[in-house]
């Protein structure tokens, strides 16, 4: 049968061109004159009709009316987790073809340029919340492939706090603002999170990942990201092979301090959003591999963990990552509503040639998806929502429904059918039909957990034990924070009896800033989520040691660093600032791809020694070391007298220090970093400062200082400052 004009049009243009579908979608009022939504011109758009120019205002007043009533339903409910975030467009290409484990199409031309959008999110605040909240950070990929959309809704944490879908609500009620006052938002830092947590011992290898610095990202653009379940890639021949995905930021793994982190939420709360769209805007795109670990389908039973439960990751130095490709995120979105807020993805929507496991987790989300979507997005239509439609045609017998926009032409919305020659037709295997992996199953009904699932620390212990020193410290204030949080000494308590279960001295460094004991056992039963008329003796968990001790890839330390693309480098001037070495330092900055910005304590320019005017990008006032990477301060007699009388100044750069940054400095502006408290900590003679260990460059010799400089900053932090402990500021 013919096809209709609009497909025939679709197969002879770019039929992978997400842009230009949006496109069609798009307006701009630009030279336009102003309408109402029927198209009736408006006259006057700043006075409600009125019985007299004091008069009370006319029901009649039909212009008023839509206007208002239009605004009062501008509000949609917020997603009920992952609410923040922030979105972008972009492209995703396959290396070469992966035919050999998958018939999807996507990953089977090097040619084929797969549009995507992704949204990162936080999961626990509102929609209004800071993006530096201590959480999880949703990392959601929609492809717009030539078979329909697949959507990799995935987060940066490779596993989940659950194994089962059941336990979802209870984590999150658990998670969100406390139910009779609302507090606190976007932050786990409080009871029922933490009682929920102490009595369920399957959340320990997640709660790992979450109290380490992998919950405050330097940046959307410098995170992991994980599909965290077990999948199946299936290929042509039918064969399954187990797959878990990961995307790796071509920019390496960063994080922010804590106490960094919380200073940012109060002075910039949409920092990440910024930093995305900040970077996209400046041409410095995003970019990740996509990663696989494969595991033949023979092999499914040969690891020391269950591959079907989500709280445990395949350590890469069992299965290592293949990277089969890369996503470039290269455009922001026009308009936050209509695409970061309305994109709806699901983790069912999968291509043939990609297939789900028996993960439990997994199972649950396959319903989940859709069903909020109908009461988010209001209506079973959600799909024609432009940023959610694939890029080829939709045809079959769904109708209706709140919102419909697709006129289907015909009396037909039926199949079989006989009037319309029985169309639209079913799709062969060979025609892209999808078909589910025919996977054998023999068994019993049963509402029960696999024994496999019970075994809880090891994994939480293998990602304690590859941590670095620095890193290991930070995941004990985190706890010593979350707990101190906590009003229950009972909760605190029975957490101390969990993690004593992962390390002994993780335990007794978060006692210690308790002021309690480890417990010589922990609280029984430890583990309160077994059925009612189930044993718990038959529900605590059961510890066994991982079959590898160690694992690189769990530690930032050892991510990549050698880039200062898209960092931001403050400089710290006053009039009588030289020049010389201010321009000299900042155009290097600059071609190495990074951002400079100059810090005065006015607006307008600093008047330099040399005479030149050098425009200021921020004050004291409206800039602050966290929202940089790297600090200079360059000499000018003048310049540094200010500064060094300035507190601002000095505080910035105490700061800058505290939370481990890169800060050079010209020898002959010394006066100012001798003004700060870790003056004392500078060595006689600077030559002796190991630049890469330490971070901090002094000298007048600009070349140096420059080629230094940057191989600080490309090591993002000096954590090891914080041996033994942390610094003041
Ligand atoms: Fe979920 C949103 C990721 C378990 C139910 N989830 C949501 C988003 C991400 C994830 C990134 C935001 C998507 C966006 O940007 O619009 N969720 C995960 C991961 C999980 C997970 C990686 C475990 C491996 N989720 C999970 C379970 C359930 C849900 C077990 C329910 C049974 N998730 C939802 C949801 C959301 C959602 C309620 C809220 C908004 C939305 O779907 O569109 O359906």
């Amino acid at each position: 049968m013919a096809k209709n004009k609009k497909d025939a049009a679709n197969a002879a243009e770019n039929i992978n061109d997400k842009v230009a579908k949006l496109a069609a979608h798009t307006t701009s009022d630009d030279g336009e004159l102003l309408t109402t939504n029927h198209g009736l011109r408006i006259n006057d758009d700043q006075n409600s009709l009125k019985a007299g120019d004091r008069g009370a205002t006319l029901l009649e007043d039909f212009i008023l009316r839509e206007k208002i009533t239009h605004f009062d339903h501008e509000r949609i409910p917020e997603r009920v987790v992952h609410a923040r975030g922030s979105a972008a467009h972009g492209v995703f290409k396959v290396y070469e073809s992966q035919s050999a484990i998958t018939k999807a199409h996507f990953l089977l031309d090097p040619s084929v340029e797969t549009p995507v959008f992704v949204r990162f999110s936080t999961v626990a605040g509102s929609r209004g919340s800071t993006d530096l909240a201590r959480d999880v950070r949703g990392f959601a990929v929609k492809f717009y492939t030539q078979e329909g959309n697949f959507d990799l809704v995935g987060n940066n944490m490779p596993v989940f706090f659950i194994q089962d879908a059941i336990k979802f609500p209870d984590l999150v009620h658990a998670v969100k603002p406390e139910p009779d006052n609302e507090m606190p938002q976007a932050a786990s830092a409080h009871d029922t999170f933490w009682d929920f947590i102490s009595v369920m011992p399957e959340s320990t290898h997640m709660i790992m990942w979450l109290m380490s610095d992998r919950a405050i990202p330097r940046s959307y653009r410098m995170m992991e990201g994980f599909g965290v379940h077990t999948f199946r890639l299936i290929n042509e021949a039918g064969e399954s092979t187990f797959v878990k995905f990961h995307w790796k930021p071509l920019l390496g793994v960063h994080s922010v301090a804590w106490d960094e982190a919380q200073n940012i939420s109060g002075k910039d709360p949409d920092y990440h959003r910024r930093d995305l769209w900040e970077a996209i805007e400046s041409g410095a795109f995003p970019e990740w591999e996509l990663g696989v670990q494969l595991v033949p389908e023979a092999d499914e039973f040969k690891f020391d963990f269950d591959l079907l439960d989500p709280t445990k990751i395949i350590p890469e130095e069992l299965v290592p990552v293949q990277r089969i490709g890369k996503m470039t995120l290269n455009r922001n979105p026009e308009n936050f509503f209509a695409e970061t807020e309305q994109v709806a993805f699901h983790v069912g929507h999968v291509v043939p040639g990609i297939d789900f496991t028996n993960d439990p987790l997994l199972q649950g989300r396959l319903f989940s998806y859709t069903d909020t979507q109908l009461i988010r997005l209001g209506g079973p239509n959600f799909h024609e929502i432009p940023i959610n439609r694939p890029v080829v045609p939709v045809h079959n017998n769904q109708r209706d429904g709140f919102m419909r926009q697709t006129i289907n032409r015909g009396k037909v919305s039926y199949g079989p059918n006989g009037i319309a020659n029985n169309q639209p037709a079913q799709a062969k295997a060979a025609e892209g039909g999808f078909t589910s992996y025919n996977e054998r199953i023999d068994a019993r009904k049963i509402r029960r957990r696999s024994k496999s699932f019970f075994e809880h620390f090891s994994q939480a212990r293998l990602f304690f034990n590859s941590q670095s020193d620095p890193e290991k410290n930070h995941i004990i204030d985190a706890f010593s924070f979350e707990l101190g949080k906590v009003r229950s000494v009972e909760i605190r308590q029975r957490m101390l009896g969990i993690i004593a279960q992962v390390d002994k001295n993780l335990a007794a460094g978060v006692a210690y800033n308790l002021g309690l004991h480890v417990p010589q056992e922990p609280e029984q039963p430890m583990n309160l989520s077994f059925p009612a008329d189930a044993d718990p003796a038959d529900y605590q968990p059961v510890d066994e040691e991982s079959s590898i001790m160690l694992s690189d890839a769990l530690s930032m330390l050892n991510t990549v660093k050698d880039t200062i693309k898209s960092r931001k480098i403050a400089i710290l001037a006053a009039d009588g600032v030289n020049a010389v070495s201010l321009n000299t330092v900042k155009d290097a900055l600059v071609s190495g791809g990074a951002t400079v910005e100059v810090i005065a304590p006015r607006l307008g320019v600093v008047i330099a020694e040399q005479d030149e005017k050098i425009p200021v990008d921020h004050t004291f006032l409206t800039a602050a070391s966290v929202f940089y990477d790297a600090v200079y301060v360059p000499g000018g007699t003048n310049s540094v007298a200010t500064l060094e009388a300035e507190a601002d100044a000095v505080h910035f750069l105490n700061e800058a220090f505290k939370h481990c940054k890169a800060i050079a400095a010209d020898e002959d502006a010394l006066q100012v970093l001798e003004a700060t408290y870790f003056s004392k900590k500078l060595p006689d003679d600077f030559s002796d400062v190991s630049v890469l260990t330490e971070g901090i460059v002094i000298s007048n010799d600009t070349a140096k200082l420059t080629k230094q400089f940057i191989a600080a900053i490309a090591q993002h932090r000096f954590w090891e400052r914080e041996l033994p402990r942390k610094v003041p500021a």
